[in-house]
């Protein structure tokens, strides 16, 4: 294997962390051991867990505005590759790239994924990308997608996904993410209900090109490129959908992709009752799909969703496997530090949610005791797990203080006298 740091520079950082990280576990676990937890379990726990990174998150995302690129910035999936390899020996738990198609599209996928493995990587779900037109294209899909009014524009969509799938079995993937930018702008624009039923059928047609051990993952979002209506817009028309496709095809939740306010955690609980929780995007929102970074605006509500995740784990329904992926726009940050702070929101809302004393909690609510029952979530949401995490990292071979290692490292510096400048421009890629 070929990392792209040093291991010195690492393990020299970690040197001048360590007593204090020792002294903050051991207390740590003196503390959770009057509760009866072993922190050992907990970190062994914590040790296992890991969350993909997209290979368009790599990138200053920019916004339908404006794009302010970064020096060093990468600009083809070589790159991308690179720096999630970055993130990857610094934080460990994030081996896993999720590729998006045409964006990352190479001649050879083999050799790609020969040289992800050299860099400590393997890949995630593919992602196809019908919300936008690409030079060369024969069809349009300014009329939508899977859903389009147009017959060869559907099966134009189609044999794009399925392309997905081919590169993905090449890749080492297990699961198509299919989200389509399909909808409407104004009332009339399209029959909501025949729109519906073109989708189904076209995506029947991906669904029937799966390979036995993959997945579809349908991710719904209530609005945007369509501001009026969109055909997959809420869990509801995903769940429907995936029941009909069949046993194969699961429903995707990005956290920023329901109306404001929405209970998500309570959408992770219906999903999973029913068999059909296939996958998250994270990241946090303050007004739609900012696409901010995981945990900096809500960390609660994250936990929330850990906590049913949790509750998952210890009654699984068939096939609960979720594929846990961050999707997040990085505008105003280096990418590589927004993806490392939110690995680490994320994890650290798992190690929050594995601290919480289920008998207790499920007592209270037996007993419906609710001031009990908030109490068990509180005093697990009010730990600092932060010296689990950094212990397992450390003894994983990341660094104790991520961020901290990475600018010292000059990561950014150094790209930016190798790479090419990035062209200005609105949009993700
Ligand atoms: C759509 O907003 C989305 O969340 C989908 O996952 C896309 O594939 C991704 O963002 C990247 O544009
Ligand atoms: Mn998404």
């Amino acid at each position: 294997m070929n990392l792209p740091l040093s291991d010195e520079l690492i393990a020299e950082a970690n040197a001048r962390e360590l007593a204090a990280l020792e002294d903050d576990y051991d207390s740590l676990g003196r503390k959770l051991s009057r509760t009866g937890i072993d922190i050992d379990a907990i970190k062994a726990r914590v040790a296992d867990f890991s969350v993909a990174v997209p290979s368009w998150g790599a990138g200053r995302g920019g916004t339908r505005f404006a794009k302010f690129p970064i020096a060093g910035e990468p600009t083809n999936i070589h790159e991308k590759l690179e720096d999630c390899a970055v993130i990857n020996q610094l934080c460990r738990v994030t081996p896993r790239v999720s590729p998006h198609f045409p964006w990352d599209k190479v001649s050879d996928f083999k050799a790609l994924r020969e040289e992800a493995a050299d860099l400590g990587l393997g890949f995630d779900a593919v992602n196809s990308n019908t919300f936008q037109d690409q030079p060369g294209q024969a069809h349009s899909y300014n009329t939508g997608s899977l859903s389009s009014t147009l017959e060869a524009t559907r099966q134009q969509a189609i044999e794009h996904n399925i392309e997905c799938i081919e590169i993905g079995q090449q890749l080492g993937s297990r699961d198509l993410t299919v989200w389509v930018g399909d909808g409407t702008n104004f009332p009339g624009q399209q029959d909501l209900a025949r729109s519906l039923d073109r989708y189904l059928e076209a995506a029947a047609q991906v669904y029937a090109a799966l390979p036995d051990d993959w997945r579809m993952l349908l991710e719904h979002k209530m609005f945007e490129p369509a501001f009026y209506s969109t055909v997959i817009s809420d869990w509801g028309s995903s769940i429907l959908a995936a029941q009909e496709l069949g046993p194969k095809a699961k429903c995707l939740v990005d956290l920023g992709h329901h109306a404001p306010n929405v209970n998500i955690e309570q959408i992770v609980a219906r999903l999973h009752r029913f068999g059909k929780l296939g996958g998250f995007h994270f990241n946090d929102s303050k007004y739609g799909d900012d696409d901010l970074d995981s945990g900096s605006i809500n960390p609660h509500q994250l936990f929330l969703v850990f906590n049913e995740l949790v509750e998952a784990e210890l009654n699984p329904r068939e096939g609960f496997d979720p594929a846990y992926m961050i999707d997040q726009s990085h505008n105003v940050t280096d990418p590589i530090e927004s993806m490392l702070s939110s690995a680490e929101a994320i994890t650290q809302c798992y190690a929050k949610a594995l601290l919480v004393d289920r008998a207790a909690l499920h007592g209270a609510q037996q007993a419906n005791d609710t001031m009990m029952a908030f109490q068990a979530l509180r005093r697990a949401y009010t730990i600092d797990v932060a010296p689990i995490l950094a212990k397992a990292r450390a003894e994983a071979g990341g660094a104790i203080d991520v961020l901290g290692a990475y600018r010292e490292s000059r990561w950014r510096t150094r790209k930016s006298q190798e790479r090419k400048a990035v062209g200005l421009g609105a949009g993700i890629v």
